[in-house]
């Protein structure tokens, strides 16, 4: 199973990220509103075993819930060319902490550490060639955008199935922030 770690969206924001993907970018392939998530760690491929070995050490996580609040756009980079837009998130210490936590729980599972920073977003559209002028547009029109917070109260295990077009994800368990 390829697993990662995320918070899902409450419908109302999906609903509002959902409102970007009108824009018109070519090359641009957005995530349906079903799709949106915030990925606290990708996993990857997993038996069984380690599937149920990172369950439990999810599960005897304690965590607090907090508010969360996504604003600004923005894009990531790989060999000088977009590759991702996505929404991003208000600095979140009680985020930050929570993914220590997750990071903490998936090593003591076995895993090995994630080298890569943390930077908490939630990927509108994945980039094919998309012209570099119109991104940037995008961000300029919309770097104020700032949605009303939403509470955590849980995080969630996804398993996620790659499909031609849309990657399909699946909650396999939620475990509740206290
Ligand atoms: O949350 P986003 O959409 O940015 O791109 C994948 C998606 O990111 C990412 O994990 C999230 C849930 O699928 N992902 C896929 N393969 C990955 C890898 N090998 C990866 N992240 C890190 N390493």
């Amino acid at each position: 199973m390829r697993l990662f770690v995320a918070l899902d969206l409450p419908w109302e924001l999906r609903a509002r990220l959902a409102g970007f993907a009108t824009a018109g970018i070519p090359g641009a392939r957005w995530v349906p509103a079903e799709n949106y998530h915030l990925t606290l760690r990708f996993i990857g491929e997993t038996n069984s075993v380690q599937a149920e070995d990172i369950d439990h050490a999810l599960a005897a996580l304690r965590g607090r819930g907090f508010p969360l609040t996504l604003a600004g756009v923005g894009t990531f980079q790989k060999a000088g060319r977009s590759t991702q837009l996505w929404a991003g998130v208000a600095r979140n210490e009680a985020l930050e902490r929570l993914r220590a936590k997750i990071e903490t729980a998936l090593q003591r599972a076995g895993m090995a550490g994630e080298r890569r920073r943390f930077q908490p977003h939630v990927t509108l559209a994945r980039l094919d060639a998309a012209p570099e002028a119109k991104l940037a547009g995008f961000v300029q029109q919309h770097n104020l955008f700032r949605a009303e917070p939403v509470a955590v109260e849980h995080f969630t295990l996804f398993s996620s199935r790659l499909g031609k077009e849309q990657a399909v994800y699946t909650a396999e368990v939620e475990y509740p922030l206290g």
